[in-house]
């Protein structure tokens, strides 16, 4: 699934069309609303502050989930990492810190007070 994920990316990359540079954004997940934003637009390659905002099916703020971000080059899948948040208000933060320019991806994992486990992926790029 994820190689599947990768070669299509790769193929809207050179499309050069819908690629979105941006980490903020706004996902859906099969029962929530992910938002994702953060100050730097492009991020930067070095440290960038994130928030992660959850929201369920009825508008309320998630604020009992573990969110951690998973981010990589899809074109170097030898450089990846994952940092964990911490809920800040009604929101997740975390710091991503893209170790060279170029395009990523991240997949940010939601697990549920319950244990449901589900993911979005943001495409962004670094300079
Ligand atoms: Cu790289």
């Amino acid at each position: 699934m994820r190689r599947l994920l990768i070669i299509l990316t790769g193929i809207m990359i050179l499309m050069g069309s819908t690629y979105a540079y941006s980490f903020n954004g706004e996902f859906n997940s099969s029962d929530m609303k992910v938002k994702t934003s953060t100050e730097n637009s492009p991020l930067k390659v070095g440290d960038n502050a994130v928030t992660i905002e959850l929201i369920d099916a009825k508008g309320a703020t998630i604020k009992d989930a573990e969110v951690s971000v998973y981010f990589f080059m899809p074109s170097m899948p030898a450089m990846n990492y994952e940092v964990t948040s911490s809920l800040d208000g009604e929101k997740y933060a975390a710091v991503i810190k893209p170790t060279m320019p170029g395009k990523w991806a991240a997949d940010i994992k939601v697990k549920k007070a319950g244990g449901e486990e589900s993911k979005v992926q943001v495409d962004f790029e670094a300079r």
